[in-house]
């Protein structure tokens, strides 16, 4: 049966602004208070997905989320009407408005990791949403994310979803930005590979100085097991701390993978060698052959690397065999970079093209191409029983950009979040939303 690698984008939510929310993301802390154009943002990402759609590529869409979360405003003891909850939080704590506004839940490589049915005991696709416990904006996404997943998948038959691990740093996890999955073919059971930062209950992993570790072994390890992984089709490794401290937060800020192939920078990893053969002899057992492209830091260096994006590229397999890199325009600005890449595709090695996106207004808050998409590899029937709303066509493209053009301002600034207005223009426009993915009722302002 044929099998297909989906990936589903998130669209990008009305509120998207730039707090300077994410402490080790550099782009997040540089831009930060800058003003954002929500509009703009969420047509950036519909042109990516329109145009991968356009290549032949299986895209789908998962929709944003309710911003300002009102309700997690409650929780923090912020009273009154919905309009008054907000002026309090912005005359009181004007940090935690802009937090329970960040339209983050776009970066959807966190949503959650998915393991397709080929590598799973009970031969289901497997979701578990992410509890980006690390950040406390980021914390709040995972109740709706497993709505949405759970009305987008929703054949129990081929889907199962798990729930956020325990909320503590102890069993920190980012999703699917720390996970990769080499294989042969999308529907031969593949190799997991899940790279974490730190270990919280095994002191003998070094960690980083400066900036968290987001992802634990202690996370990753407990993903695999309820997902039913085998441990002939997992490979661990950690993320070097030393470019955690760099601002790689998340591993796809550095590493790349699909396919049986690896893209990385000669720093990304501990044990680098070591890695390297497990998978080899991992993806081997399973009839793939892994092959690996390493970055030199001769060429590229981690800051070129951090600053381009180079790695949060996605890296797809076309229909020759060959591969092909979709990339920022970020890295077109960089020298090193961009010629590193003229090389590498003219090199008659297996990455023979490079496309080039604007995505400038994700990217200035850490949010490449590979950030806002979440991958799924699924078989035909599993494609089939997926909710058809969220699969992306031409007509869909048409529907969501004029309902963008239609809701979204194209100026947004700290003050703005204030308004009331904002909440429910929001709401109407989530509201619209729901109806044309055919998601049902997936917001708290729905269910409430
Ligand atoms: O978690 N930025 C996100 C970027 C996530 C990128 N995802 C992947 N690498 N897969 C984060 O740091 C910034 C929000 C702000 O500052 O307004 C933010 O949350």
């Amino acid at each position: 049966m044929k099998s297909y690698e989906v990936n589903f984008d998130g669209l990008v939510g009305p509120t998207h602004n730039y707090g300077g929310l994410s402490y080790g993301n550099v782009a997040s802390q540089s831009n930060s208070q800058q003003s954002s154009n929500p509009k703009e943002a969420a047509l950036q990402g519909l042109a990516k997905m329109k145009a991968l759609m356009e290549m032949g590529f299986q895209q789908g869409v998962l929709a944003p989320q309710e911003r300002p979360d009102v309700a997690a405003l409650r929780r923090l003891g912020f009273a009154g009407s919905d309009a008054q909850v907000i002026e309090r939080a912005a005359k009181d704590a004007m940090p935690l408005l802009v937090a329970s506004c960040s339209a983050s839940s776009m970066w959807v490589a966190n949503a959650a990791t998915v393991s397709p049915s080929a590598d799973t005991a009970d031969g289901r696709v497997h979701f578990t949403a992410a509890n980006l416990n690390c950040k406390y904006h980021r914390s709040i996404e995972h109740p709706t994310t497993s709505r949405v997943l759970g009305a987008m998948f929703a054949d129990q038959k081929h889907f199962a979803h798990h729930a956020a691990l325990p909320a503590v740093a102890q069993f920190g996890d980012e999703g699917a930005a720390n996970h990769t999955r080499f294989c042969r073919d999308y529907g031969q059971a593949g190799v997991e590979f899940f790279v974490f930062g730190r270990s919280a209950f095994d002191t003998r992993y070094p960690a980083p100085q400066k900036y968290p570790a987001r992802q634990t072994l202690e996370a990753s390890q407990a993903v695999a097991r309820l997902h039913g992984l085998s441990d002939d089709g997992v490979v661990y490794a950690q993320q070097n701390p030393s470019v955690i401290d760099q601002g790689v937060f998340h591993n796809d800020v550095i590493a790349v993978g699909n396919g049986e192939v690896l893209f990385y920078h000669e720093d990304a990893f501990l044990e680098t060698d070591k890695m390297l053969a497990e998978l080899q002899a991992k993806l081997g057992k399973r009839g793939g052959n892994f092959q690996s492209i390493c970055v030199p830091r001769s060429q590229v260096t981690v800051e070129d690397a951090v600053r381009s994006y180079l790695f949060n590229s996605q890296l797809l397999s076309r229909a020759d065999g060959s591969m092909l890199l979709i990339v920022p325009e970020e890295c077109r600005g960089n020298e090193r970079v961009w010629q590193y890449l003229q090389s590498l595709t003219s090199s008659g090695g297996l990455i023979r093209k490079v496309k080039v996106f604007d995505l400038k207004q994700s990217m200035q808050n850490g949010g490449g191409p590979a950030c806002l998409r979440l991958r799924v590899a699924l078989n035909q029937t599993e494609l089939a029983a997926v909710n058809p709303g969220v699969i992306m066509t031409a007509p869909l493209y048409g529907t969501l950009t004029q309902w963008v053009d239609k809701h979204y301002r194209d100026r947004l600034s700290e003050n703005d979040l204030a308004d009331p207005q904002l909440l429910l223009e929001c709401r109407t426009a989530l509201d619209e939303l729901t109806q044309i993915l055919k998601l049902g009722a997936v917001y708290p302002f729905q269910i409430n």
